[in-house]
């Protein structure tokens, strides 16, 4: 038999495990090997059920997602085909859940006539967050299980239910005892049908699953959550599917179905999507990293600074089960930010995301301190204090003299040099950057700032750490800004200067929010304050090398009281959080745009695209050639985790490659030629993008 495929027969039963570790992805040798497996049952008159289970416990991830875009997608037997085969047999086919059972895992098993689960079993059809549908029966079996109305809702959602809500749903029959137990019961189900001479497939509890919707249900739907879904084209096709689904036989339904989804793999967005996927994947591996290198314990946190940000840094880590202890330097400033702590744990009650014996068990893992002596016994502490090196590097003396000796010391630093607060230690080995992003407690991006000292297994513990607390961490190297913060410089920049050049800021956003970013990158200064913006830019005027021109519009705006939403005006006035344009940034525009001499012209929506994006490309590329980030995908997840990118978009990288390197490195030229001394300050390609442009490459890369 095929090493993919445990097969056993049991006193009438044939017992199927799915062999193919970490997560029995289907692909085209595990699906051959399972219908082979199958039919050998099928075929053996000594078996009258079949079992299937997961072998290492878990049954599986679904399609195997490397194989999208190539032919082994659709090699034979593909899986509708095997599934569909399934469906044929006449002998009940019981699927036994251990784990998980996710996209075409579901789908194989609702193939099968009967599901039994274990009590932690995840099942769904998480196939919209790579930008496909449920391509092998989901959208048209799950509905005539579940009714249209909840089978729409868990494909659109994405998000997995547990064995205790598929049980409830209707898409289990059963749920074992405990996960060890799952197999016996399996067993003894499949012997039970047979002593009740049970049907192999049972009827469908919906054969009409649309029972009871309105005629123009799936209209109303689409038109109340198309601005949500933007351009995204996955959700609009889960859609038709289901619409099938109600309207057609089975048989007619999963043609369509079929049509779809070829529809949605051989799309820029899946593409796009698959690659964030196996992005977040390899974001965790660092080359010179070992899998076995030992990590250091961290059962105890320390934040510096009850802040917004330092209260929604502790919050994660009582979110996590890790006691946090939060210093302040007076008590009233600790009462407040203990006080948010507790109204945000609150609101999450009240919104029903967290039960109240949660937000009881989370509070009492926070506590706080002014004193730094407590602070002897924590295993990493997090510095979140005013953005100002000194203020910072005096916190860092002093954790140096209280902490015990392998204590990870953390800076939340979003652009300072994290090697010179280091330099102020006796320890610059235990020094890290861990840039969270506001809100703390809800953004999902963490960048892991590596100092030049920075021990491995302190990068090491904090990588993983990030991932215990349920943040996506990501390595930069150090540079002003990291990652994120030095390519939003340029990308700020242009869209100032085209503010300058003849271009209202709405005019600007609204080109990047109709390419689906959440939001333009004006609109974004106005949020994070303009205040905070000029500070940083201030503090790095000579570092970052300005010419004047673009940070005179930021300067007088900054001048000028208008600090964005939290003023009420920024680059736009604002009632309550409604956006409006102000004539009064357009005249200041022209003003300075008078005293700079630059010339003001209507300005298309292709150009603030390209002079935008491609700036933002640009200074990626550059950062990739210095090392500071290890690997272009990097620069994806930051973007689209921290900066609003859209994931369908793959990030400002791929977003690069599917547009053509050749195309982004002329627009880069083209600009550097007609806008003058501007565009030859800043239009400057980044070498390794002419490089690979000349060496014909279509990936970025290091080369
Ligand atoms: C589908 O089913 C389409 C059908 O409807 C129709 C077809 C016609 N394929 O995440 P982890 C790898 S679409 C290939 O680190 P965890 C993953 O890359 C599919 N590889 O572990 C990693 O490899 P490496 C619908 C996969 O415990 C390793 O497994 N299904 C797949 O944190 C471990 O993964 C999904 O969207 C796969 N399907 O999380 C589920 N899944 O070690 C996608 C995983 O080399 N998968 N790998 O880096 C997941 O959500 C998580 O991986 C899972 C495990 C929850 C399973």
């Amino acid at each position: 038999m095929n090493p993919l495929i445990h097969y056993h027969v049991d006193a009438e039963l044939a017992l199927i495990g799915l062999a193919r570790p970490p997560v029995n992805a289907l692909g085209q040798p595990l699906r051959a090997a399972l219908l082979e497996a199958c039919e050998q049952a099928q075929a053996d008159p000594a078996v009258r059920a079949i079992v299937l289970y997961g072998a290492n416990g878990l049954f599986s991830a679904g399609a195997d997602i490397s194989e999208f875009g190539t032919q082994a997608s659709c090699a034979a037997p593909d899986l509708p085909g095997l599934l569909q085969r399934l469906t044929s047999m006449d002998k009940p086919l019981v699927a036994a859940l251990g784990k998980l059972a996710l996209g075409g895992g579901l789908e194989l098993a609702l193939a099968c006539g009967y599901r039994i689960g274990e009590p932690g079993t995840r099942v769904g059809l998480p196939e919209i967050n790579l930008g496909l549908l449920p391509g092998a029966g989901g959208t048209q079996r799950l509905p005539r299980l579940i009714g249209a109305r909840q089978a729409l809702d868990l494909i659109l959602a994405g998000t997995p239910v547990n064995s205790e809500t598929a049980l409830r749903l209707g898409i289990l029959d059963r749920v074992a005892k405990h996960a060890d137990a799952l197999l016996d019961e399996a067993c003894a189900f499949a012997r039970e049908l047979l002593g009740d001479r049970a049907a192999a497939r049972p009827d469908v509890p919906y054969p009409d699953p649309a029972g009871g919707l309105p005629d123009d249900f799936f209209e109303h739907f689409l038109e109340a959550n198309a601005p949500r879904w933007k351009s995204r084209l996955a959700p609009r096709l889960v859609l038709d599917a289901l619409q099938a689904a109600c309207r057609w036989p089975l048989t007619e339904g999963l043609a369509h179905e079929q049509v779809l989804f070829k529809q949605a793999e051989d799309s820029r967005q899946s593409a796009a999507l698959r690659h964030v996927f196996f992005a977040e994947r390899e974001a965790a591996k660092v080359p010179w990293i070992e899998a076995d290198l030992p990590l250091r314990p961290i059962c105890k946190v320390a934040v510096i600074g009850a802040g917004t940000m330092g209260g929604g840094i502790a919050m994660n880590f009582a979110n996590a089960g890790i006691p946090v202890i939060l210093l302040e330097r007076q008590q009233d400033a600790l009462d407040r930010g203990i006080a948010q702590i507790n109204r945000n744990y609150a609101n999450s009650v009240k919104r029903g995301k967290l039960a109240p014996e949660q937000l009881e068990q989370r509070t009492t893992l926070i506590s706080g301190t002014l004193d730094y002596a407590d602070l002897r016994d924590v295993d990493l502490v997090i510095e979140a204090v005013f953005e100002k090196l000194e203020i910072k590097q005096e916190v860092f003396r002093t954790l140096d003299e209280v902490c015990k000796p392998g204590a990870i010391l953390a800076t939340n630093t979003s652009s300072l040099d994290v090697d010179r607060i280091a330099a102020v230690t006796s320890r610059p080995h235990d020094v890290i950057g861990l840039h969270f992003f506001s809100p703390a407690n809800v953004m999902r991006l963490l960048e892991v700032v590596n100092g030049r000292q920075t021990a491995a297994d302190v990068l090491a513990t904090t990588l993983k750490l990030g991932r215990t607390i349920g943040k996506l961490p990501v390595v930069s190297g150090v540079c002003f800004g990291f990652i994120g913060n030095r390519m939003l410089e340029p990308y700020a920049r242009e869209a100032h200067r085209l503010v300058l050049e003849g271009a209202s800021p709405a005019q600007v956003d609204n080109v990047l929010t109709g390419l689906d970013l959440n939001m333009g990158v004006l609109s974004m200064l106005d949020l994070a304050g303009i205040d905070v913006n000029f500070l940083v830019r201030d503090a790095n005027r000579t570092a970052i090398n300005h010419d004047d021109s673009y940070c005179r519009l930021g300067d007088e705006l900054y001048a000028l009281g208008r600090y964005g939403q939290k003023t009420g005006r920024g680059f736009y006035l604002y009632d309550d959080r409604e956006r409006q344009e102000d004539y009064e940034v357009i005249a200041l525009a022209e003003r300075l745009a008078g005293e700079l001499h630059i010339p003001r012209r209507p300005i298309d929506a292709q150009e603030i695209h390209d002079r935008c994006l491609f700036m933002l490309i640009n200074e990626g590329i550059q950062l990739l050639d210095e090392g500071i980030a290890l690997r272009a995908s990097d620069i994806d997840l930051v973007w689209i985790n921290g900066y609003g990118f859209p994931a369908h978009l793959g990030g400002p990288m791929h977003y690069a490659e599917q547009l053509g390197l050749d195309k982004v490195l002329r627009g880069i030229e083209h600009y550097r030629q007609t806008l003058g001394a501007y565009g030859e300050m800043w239009f400057q390609p980044a070498p390794l993008l002419a490089r690979l442009v000349a060496a014909g490459k279509t990936r970025i890369e290091r080369f």
